[in-house]
């Protein structure tokens, strides 16, 4: 049975963590200047990424084509070592993908443990748009997007091929390492959130996930509600880190309810942050989150665990801008 005082105090407790804010107007009348269109993504690979999503949202078009079109950027580049093509492999030398994709219909799809297709983005988004299903994975994934018209190719480029050699040498099985997290050449995942001049939201989120998993892992980016969560009324958000910290709590989806009940982007990622960091006590000194919000309202912030988590803006007011978020640590 449940102690009701226990209850009510852990509630107290928790509410604690969180900033005292006068919730937010989400009527539609409660802001006439929103902000839009704008596009925000993860890390300074998300600079040239948002830039050929701001060629989407700056003749019009919508929010999802150009999360897609965006995220394309690293998912294309082989000197991008964290996404799609040149992604760093697993201990057993796979390079597996895992991608997802949100509009602002609550439409969504999404790969997990794909092999061999340079744009998982796009086979999550075909996923959504001719499926009546969410998540293909593995295998299964492969042979949709060749049914599909999407071409199998090699991903493991010779750097990526030649760093996974070098690991192997010692292989010790670390998945997450604070020095990496202190690395600002080590960049994770690319999550993408964008509202269009129409004021809809979309995201997109992919990666290879973490360097040297174990062959079979997957993390939260193809993990709807985990990585990224969109709801057209309130806002929409996206993670990177370690995926199985931003699972445990449902990261984004909890990051879009505080913005629901009033808190602001910035505020509703700390929000986030604060619950891992409870659950994780003093491992959470190795751990790294960050999560990053858009409101409807055009508003945008972040929060991270660690320091050296940077974020992408463009929108009419601030072009090819990085930013720093605020930390716990
Ligand atoms: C994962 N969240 O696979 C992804 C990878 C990442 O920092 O962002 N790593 O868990």
């Amino acid at each position: 049975m449940i102690d009701r005082r226990k209850f009510i105090k852990s509630v107290s407790l928790l509410a604690g963590t969180l900033p005292f804010v006068k919730p937010l107007n989400f009527s539609k009348f409660a802001k006439t200047n929103v902000e839009k269109p704008i596009v925000i993504s993860t890390w300074d690979f998300g600079l040239p990424a948002n830039e050929e999503a701001w060629k989407v949202l700056s003749s019009g078009g919508r929010a999802l084509d150009a999360v897609e079109a965006g995220v394309k950027v690293p998912e294309g580049d082989p000197n991008v070592n964290t996404v799609g093509y040149g992604g760093l492999p697993d201990r057993d030398g796979h390079v597996t993908l895992d991608a997802c994709i949100m509009d602002e219909n609550f439409r969504c799809g999404s790969v997990m443990f794909l092999e061999g297709i340079k744009h998982p983005i796009s086979v999550a988004r075909a996923v959504m748009e001719k499926t009546p299903h969410i998540i293909f994975a593995g295998d299964g994934a492969l042979q949709f997007a060749l049914q599909n018209g999407f071409k199998e190719e090699n991903l493991l480029t010779p750097e990526s091929e030649a760093a996974w050699k070098e690991w192997l040498k010692t292989g010790v099985y670390k998945p997450w390492e604070k020095k990496d997290w202190d690395n600002k050449d080590s960049h994770d995942t690319i999550g993408m959130i964008a509202i269009d001049s129409n004021g809809n939201l979309s995201g997109a989120c992919t990666t290879s996930g973490l360097k040297f998993k174990m062959h079979g892992r997957v993390g939260d980016s193809p993990v709807i509600g985990a990585a990224l969560y969109v709801d057209n009324d309130y806002g929409a958000a996206v993670s990177t880190g370690v995926g199985e910290e931003v699972i445990r709590i449902s990261g984004a989806h909890t990051v879009v309810e505080l913005m629901r009940n009033g808190y602001s982007p910035a505020d509703a990622c700390k929000g986030a942050v604060d619950r891992i960091i409870k659950i994780n006590k003093d491992k959470a000194k190795e751990l790294q989150v960050g999560f990053l919000a858009l409101n409807k309202f055009g508003e945008y912030g972040s929060y991270a665990i660690q320091p050296e988590f940077q974020y992408a803006v463009y929108s009419n007011k601030e072009k090819n801008v990085l930013k720093n978020s605020i930390s716990h640590f």
